[in-house]
Order: C-alpha cells, then structure tokens, then sequence
C-alpha cells in the first residue's frame, strides 16, 4: 500500500513537473479577444513582457495596454520600430498603444535598450 502512494506521488510529480516546462509556459503567448470592430490585450511588464507573443486580427485595428509594475528603468520605454511608436511606460500605469493591422506579418517590439523582446504577430 505504502509503495502505491509513493508510486502515485511519483507519478503526479513527474506529470506536473513536464506540466510547468511543456505546458502553455513555453511560449507565453496570446490571441487578441475581438469585440465589435477593436481587438485589446493587456499586457504586464515584470521583468520581460507577459503575454510576449500576441496573435492580432488583420484589419480589425488594435490596443495594446501596457501596465508597468516593473521598478527597473531599462522597462520604461516599450519601442515598436515598424510602427515609429517609442512609449514612456509610467511605474503602475496602463498606457494604450495604437497597432496598425493593416498589413500581416510579425512585428517585434522591445524595451528602450533593446533588452527584452515581444512579437506581434498580425494574421
Ligand atoms: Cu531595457
């Protein structure tokens, strides 16, 4: 009996463990959710960028809304150079980025030093 829990024990162990590294941690990525004719995603800024790849809808304009809680000045400007957008990202505020979807394809987007990094992908 007790080498049946312990074997069960294991085996939850392992699942969760193959859980943590293979499951949607991997990629932190995430689809736009369209409402009307606009489509929004959130995103945090804490130590990198959460979700740091985002699937956007061709043609349905988009915002971005970055939230800063990061303290570290190398997070506080957010840079898209396809788009010309170079935002000041206050400590704990949202600040609405506008995204031309107009044309699909993948868009990076990194901190002001070109440290961390994040991909729009528009299809
Ligand atoms: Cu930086």
């Amino acid at each position: 009996m007790a080498k049946l829990i312990v074997l069960i024990a294991g085996v939850a162990l392992i699942g969760f463990i193959i859980w943590w590294f293979f499951g949607n941690h991997a990629v932190d990525s995430e689809a736009a959710s369209v409402e009307g004719n606009q489509q929004t995603v959130a995103v945090t800024v804490k130590g990198g960028y959460s979700p740091e790849v985002i699937e956007l809808k061709r043609g349905v304009p988009a915002t971005l809304n970055f939230t800063r809680l990061d303290s570290s000045s190398c997070l506080d400007h957010v840079v898209f150079p396809d788009f010309g957008v170079n935002q000041e990202l206050p400590q704990n505020q949202t600040e609405s980025i506008a995204i031309d979807t107009s044309k699909p394809g993948e868009y990076a987007w990194a901190c002001g030093m070109d440290m961390f990094h994040g991909k729009l992908i528009v299809k």
